[in-house]
């Protein structure tokens, strides 16, 4: 059986050592606020130059590089939608950065992946709709994996953890 764990903790992404943590980017993938300024600051000024290499990514896309000063091994940095009212394929677009990003963390034999909150801070996008898309990804997707074994939700502010507890529960 490919039994896979989902935690989901109330907390600071820059101090998970999961072998990946997930960045929730912008396209130019060259910092910005929020968890993406907290990364970069905890990262050290080498993740920047390692994402200037990148050329940016598309919404919906994800990009890995190492994670220097940090404690995990891996950023991968993942742009979600800015939020525009729910018909411009927001839904599909989080749903893929979700999905590119786990694709990469199986891709590069990551057991342990941490993800912030995508798109429900700056980019505005309700939380409990992203919430509800991430859950119905993962049942789809985690059959699939192949390294990751632990998926771990580190919410930053209550709301996103009670919605996430609903969610996935607290086993
Ligand atoms: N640990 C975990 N989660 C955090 C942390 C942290 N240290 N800091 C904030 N969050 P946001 P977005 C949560 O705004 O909405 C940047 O400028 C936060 O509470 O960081 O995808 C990028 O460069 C929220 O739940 O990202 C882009 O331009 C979640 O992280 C833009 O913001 C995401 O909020 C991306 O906007």
């Amino acid at each position: 059986m490919n039994s896979i764990s989902i935690e989901v903790i109330l907390g600071d992404l820059t101090k998970q050592n999961t072998d990946a943590i997930v960045n929730a980017a912008n396209k130019s993938l060259l910092g910005g606020g929020g968890v993406d300024g907290a990364i970069h600051r905890a990262a050290g000024p080498q993740l920047l130059e390692a994402c200037k290499k990148l050329n940016g990514c598309e919404t919906g896309d994800a990009k890995i590089t190492k994670a220097f000063d940090l404690p995990s091994k891996y950023v991968i940095h993942a742009v979600g939608p800015v939020w525009r009212g729910g018909n411009s394929h927001e839904a599909d677009l989080l749903a893929n950065a979700y999905k590119t990003s786990l694709k990469l963390a199986d891709e590069n034999q990551c057991i342990s992946i941490a993800f912030p909150n995508i798109s429900t801070g700056i980019y505005g996008f309700p939380k409990e709709k992203a919430a509800a898309v991430v859950a119905d990804l993962m049942k789809n997707l985690l059959p699939k994996l192949s390294f990751v074994k632990r998926i771990v939700f580190v919410c930053f502010d209550e709301e996103n953890f009670e919605i996430y507890q609903r969610e996935f529960g607290n086993e």
